[in-house]
C-alpha cells in the first residue's frame, strides 16, 4: 500500500466507475478498471479523500445520488464510500461541447501532433473553460469538506489529463479567498507537443497559464516536460530552469516532472498464470498481436499494411502466422472514428480475401472489448506484440504484454513515437510510417532465436516489475512532498 501524508482529492473527467441502471431500474456502479483507477483509488480510500468527476449521467437524467458499492464488489473502488464521490452533473449540450467539441476534436489531435485533424472553435473553447470552472467549484467544495473535518490537513488536489487544463487557477483563487490550504498537481496522460504545434492553438497563452496554476506538473517522459517548459518560456516569457525543471510564473515556482506511468504488474502476472490457452490452428502457429482502442493515433492501418507486405515478401509465413487484432470501439459517435472503422473493415476484408487458404485466414479481427482474462491469455500466448502508434503518451499495452509473458518468451515491437519507446530498450523499435522496414522487423521478430528473445524479455520484465504503477504513484507523491515514511521503507524509492 502506498501512503500519502495528505488526503487526496482526485479530479478527473470521469469517476472511477460510471452509473447505470440495472435490469430492475436501480442505479448501480459499473467498473472501469484502468491502471489509474487501480493505483489511485486505494489512496483516496486510505486517506479518506475524495474523487471529483463525471458519473456518466447528464443533468437531465441525474438525481446526484451515488449508490454504495455492491457488497460483493472486489474492485479497487469497492472501499470508496458514496460520500467520497462528488459527481459533476452538466446539461448534455454543454458536456458535449466540452468533451467532443473541444477535448476530443481539438486537444486530442493537437497534442498528438496531428494539427490537420484539429478544429479550433471559440464557442467550444468557451464551453471547455466553463466546464473546467464547474469542476473547479466542486473541487473547492471537496477541499472545504476535508478541511472542515480535519483543520490540520493540507489536501492534495490531483488534476488529471487534457480535460482539466483550465481548472487550477479557479481552485487556487477560491481556496485562497476561503483560507483553505492546498497543494495542487496536474498529470497529463497524453503527449505534450512542441512549441511549433502548441502555438497553433489560438488561446495557447491561457492554456499554459491554466496548467501553471498547479504547484507540480507531471508528464510521462522528459521530452514532454521540455516541450512544456519551452512553451512557457517562448509564449509567456517565463523564466525557466531546464536542469532543475522549474518554471517561474506569477512569483511562484512550478516544478515539472517526468513520471512514466505503468501497470499493476503482479496483477497481470497472476491473470496470465490462470488464463486459459488461446486456441490456435496448429501447434506451430505463431500469433502476432495488436490491442488498441480504435483511434487514428494508434496506427492500425499502417500496421495492417505492414503485415500485408510481410505476406508478400515472406510467403513462408502463410498458414504459419496469424495476426490477431483487438480493436476496442472508441468515440463511436464521431465521424472520423466511423470512417477509420470503415477503412479497417475494407482493408482487413481485402487482405483476408487475397491470402486466405481453406484452413487459414491471415487476420483474426475482434472489434469489441475482451475480458481481462482473455486479454492476458492473448498477451501470454502471442509470439509478437505489435505496439506501433503514430503517437502515444505512454502505451500500457506494451507493458501488459511483457508482464503476461510467463511462458515461451515472445518479442515486443514498439514505435519510438510512444512514451514507452523511450524506456523499453530491449523492444525492436520501428517507424510505423516505413512499411517495408516495418515488414522486415516483423519478420525478424518472428524468426528471432530463442536465447535472444529470452534475454530481451527478461530485461523488459525486470524493469516493468520494478517500475510498476505503485512506483509511479510513490514517485508522484515524492514530487509533492506527500510520501509517507512507511511507503518509502516498503518501496524502492
Ligand atoms: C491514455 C494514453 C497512456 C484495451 N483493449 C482491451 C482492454 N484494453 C486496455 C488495455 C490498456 C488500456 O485499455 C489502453 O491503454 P493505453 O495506454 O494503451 O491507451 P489509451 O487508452 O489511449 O490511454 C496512453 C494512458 O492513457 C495512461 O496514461 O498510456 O498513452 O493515450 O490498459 O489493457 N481491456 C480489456 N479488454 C480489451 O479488449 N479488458
Amino acid at each position: 500500500m502506498v501512503l500519502s501524508t495528505s488526503p487526496m482529492v482526485v479530479v478527473a473527467n470521469r469517476l472511477p466507475f460510471i452509473l447505470a441502471k440495472d435490469s430492475k431500474g436501480q442505479l448501480v456502479r459499473k467498473q472501469c478498471a484502468g491502471g489509474l483507477v487501480t493505483a489511485v483509488a486505494p489512496v483516496v480510500v486510505e486517506t479518506e479523500g475524495l474523487w471529483v468527476g463525471w458519473s456518466g449521467l447528464h443533468e437531465e437524467d441525474s438525481t446526484g445520488e451515488i449508490p454504495e458499492a455492491d457488497p460483493n464488489d472486489q474492485s479497487p473502488t469497492a472501499g470508496l464510500k458514496s460520500k467520497q464521490v462528488l459527481p459533476v452533473c452538466l446539461p448534455k449540450k454543454k458536456f458535449d461541447d466540452y468533451y467532443n467539441g473541444c477535448c476530443n476534436a481539438t486537444f486530442w489531435p493537437l497534442f498528438h501532433s496531428m494539427p490537420d485533424r484539429a478544429v479550433f472553435q471559440a464557442d467550444k473553447w468557451e464551453a471547455y473553460r466553463q466546464v473546467n470552472e464547474e469542476f473547479a467549484m466542486l473541487t473547492v467544495e471537496a477541499v472545504k469538506k476535508l478541511v472542515n473535518s480535519n483543520p490540520e490537513c493540507i489536501p492534495l488536489v490531483w488534476l488529471h489529463d487534457y480535460h482539466l487544463m483550465m481548472a487550477a487557477n479557479t481552485i487556487r483563487e477560491r481556496c485562497d479567498e476561503l483560507g483553505l490550504p492546498i497543494k495542487m498537481a496536474f498529470f497529463l496522460h497524453i503527449p505534450f507537443p512542441s512549441w511549433d504545434i502548441m502555438r497553433l492553438f489560438p488561446w495557447d497563452d491561457e492554456l499554459l497559464q491554466g496548467i501553471l496554476g498547479c504547484d507540480s506538473v507531471g508528464f510521462h517522459v522528459e521530452d514532454y516536460c521540455l516541450n512544456f517548459i519551452d512553451c512557457c518560456q517562448r509564449r509567456l516569457g517565463c523564466r525557466v530552469d531546464r536542469q532543475q525543471m522549474l518554471v517561474e510564473h506569477n512569483n511562484r515556482s512550478v516544478s515539472v516532472h517526468p513520471l512514466p506511468i505503468s501497470i499493476p504488474y503482479e496483477r497481470f502476472v497472476n491473470l496470465a498464470e490462470k488464463a486459459p490457452q488461446v486456441v490456435k490452428n496448429h501447434d506451430q502457429e505463431q500469433l502476432l498481436l495488436g490491442v488498441d482502442r480504435l483511434d487514428y493515433t494508434k496506427g492500425l492501418v499502417h500496421r495492417i499494411k505492414a503485415f500485408e507486405t510481410l505476406l508478400q515478401k515472406h510467403p513462408e509465413h502463410i498458414e504459419h502466422v496469424t495476426f490477431l487484432q483487438v480493436a476496442v470501439p472508441s468515440r463511436t459517435d464521431v465521424k472520423e472514428y466511423q470512417e477509420l472503422k470503415e477503412e479497417l473493415d475494407q482493408l482487413i476484408g481485402r487482405i483476408n480475401g487475397q491470402f486466405s487458404t481453406p484452413n487459414w485466414s491471415p487476420i483474426r479481427y475482434i472489434y469489441g472489448c475482451v475480458s481481462q482474462d482473455q486479454l492476458a491469455a492473448f498477451y501470454r500466448d502471442s509470439s509478437v506484440a505489435v505496439v506501433t502508434p503514430l503517437r502515444d503518451g505512454m502505451n500500457l499495452v506494451a507493458k501488459e504484454f511483457v508482464a503476461c509473458q510467463t511462458g515461451e518468451p515472445g518479442v515486443l515491437i514498439l514505435s519510438p513515437f510512444a512514451g514507452a519507446g523511450t524506456t523499453m530498450h530491449e523492444a525492436l523499435l520501428v517507424n510505423p510510417y516505413e512499411t517495408n522496414e516495418f515488414a522486415e522487423v516483423i519478420h525478424r521478430a518472428l524468426t528471432m532465436p530463442k536465447d535472444e528473445r529470452e534475454l530481451r524479455m527478461k530485461q523488459l520484465r525486470r524493469r516493468e516489475r520494478e517500475r510498476d504503477v505503485n512506483f509511479w504513484l510513490r514517485s508522484f507523491l515524492k514530487t509533492v512532498d506527500c510520501l509517507s515514511d512507511d511507503s518509502v521503507t516498503q518501496g524502492r524509492l
